[in-house]
């Protein structure tokens, strides 16, 4: 039987990520794509016999992983808070920095001044750094708009995005992300407002795939956000949360509640947080760019999380504000040195584990026949290399649907 494939790379080393351990390597290895999607893998000398392709590309030796994917940004904003940042580093604190009206509050008002081209504008060169790494996936969040008019702007710039590169985006709703300065001191009208409205409209409008919410002493109480998750849940969306990242305040678990596909930062996790989470599956979203970029001290309990096997996924925050950071391949880097993941596990975590966090690991994450054909043609001696290096982007092609992009 002859085999039409669109196309087959040889010669190559596959990380699949298949499987329940290590990188699910296969040395001497071939990929053949078929209709966008991965229709044969294994060693290249169990090729099928009489099998034929259409293009076959030579590898050259080239390790293959999956297409990266980053499952928590703050991508698309306008403006900067590099003066934030020196006032940081003489000692105050970002606390006190929101507490004085900036932080948040800062970049959404520049990204409400900003046109909606403006700020596609702005955010493009930020998204081609991701995607010259390597990453074929990209969460957006909204949450720099505070209302309906500039939060439907930065999701329809996130969808702009994903239909004009080669990369599959997921939005995030994240209206309760900070208290828009026309309702201070009126937190719950602004939640119901959310509830009522915003997210209603917006996910009318098919803008919205998930929903966020920031649980904190700066942001919203878990009350607040679990009025948010109900809604979220009545519409048919499912939940994530930024959880735990400045003090417990038992989002994680409130999360898990919800069915949450993910809980975020988790510093400051308890023990009863990490139960709920492994009880219902909610993946653990790692974020090491933030926790070094605030300089931070406590360090997420990744032992405990990984003892009671939570999946663990890094992504890089990519916010103007907490983690101006546009490598994967660094958070993957950090969340070794920081956080002491091996680089088997920081690699799972922006494939497999970061498709998880994003409800799309039947479709993404691994290699796998039947799985979306996109990869990543590295020019490494070992998988471990993608996390060893700082500043060294080793991407030699990317593969998006079966296309070389
Ligand atoms: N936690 C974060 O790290 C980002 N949002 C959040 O809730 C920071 C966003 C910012 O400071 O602009
Ligand atoms: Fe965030």
């Amino acid at each position: 039987m002859k085999l039409i494939w669109d196309s087959l790379w040889r010669n190559v080393q596959l990380a699949t990520m298949a499987g329940s351990s290590g990188y699910g390597e296969i040395r001497d290895g071939a990929i053949a794509v078929r209709d966008g999607k991965i229709a044969w893998l294994g060693a290249e000398d169990e090729l099928p016999a009489g099998h034929d392709a259409a293009v076959t590309h030579d590898g050259g030796g080239a390790w293959i992983t999956p297409g990266l994917i980053d499952c928590h940004t703050h991508i698309i904003h306008a403006g900067d808070r590099s003066e934030e940042f020196a006032l940081r580093l003489n000692g105050m604190s970002y606390q006190d920095i929101a507490a004085r009206g900036g932080g948040i509050l800062s970049t959404v008002r520049a990204t409400r001044a900003a046109s909606e081209q403006e700020l596609h504008r702005e955010s493009l060169p930020r998204v081609r750094a991701l995607l010259a790494e390597g990453v074929t996936t990209l969460e957006i969040k909204s949450g720099y708009g505070l209302d309906l008019e500039t939060e439907a702007k930065m999701l329809r710039v996130a969808r702009r995005i994903g239909r004009e590169l080669p990369v599959t985006v997921r939005t995030t709703f994240l209206g309760a992300h900070a208290l828009p300065p026309e309702y201070a001191g009126r937190a719950d009208a602004y939640i119901a407002e959310i509830c009522r409205r915003t997210l209603p409209v917006l996910a009318e409008q098919g803008l919205v795939d998930a929903v966020d919410a920031f649980c904190e002493t700066i942001g919203f109480s878990p009350a607040q956000t679990e009025r948010v998750f109900e809604t979220a849940q009545r519409l048919g969306l499912p939940v994530k949360l930024h959880a735990e990242q400045l003090s417990d305040q038992g989002g994680a678990a409130l999360a898990a509640r919800y069915h949450g596909l993910s809980a975020d930062h988790l510093e400051h996790l308890s023990p009863a947080g990490i139960t709920a989470m492994a009880q219902r599956g909610t993946v653990a979203v790692l974020l090491p760019g933030a926790f070094y970029f605030l300089r931070e001290t406590k360090l997420p309990p990744v032992t405990a999380l990984r003892e009671a096997g939570v999946p663990l996924a890094v992504a890089t925050d990519c916010n103007p504000g907490t983690s101006p950071l546009t490598s994967i391949l660094l958070a993957m880097n950090m969340a070794c040195t920081l956080f002491r993941l091996t680089p088997q596990e920081a690699l799972t975590g922006i494939t497999l584990n970061a498709a998880r966090a994003l409800d799309l690991h039947s479709e993404i994450g691994s290699l796998e026949v039947g799985k979306r054909a996109d990869f990543v043609l590295w020019e490494i001696e070992r998988p471990a290399d993608l996390a060893y290096r700082l500043g060294l982007n080793p991407c030699r092609a990317v593969v998006r649907g079966g296309v070389v992009v």
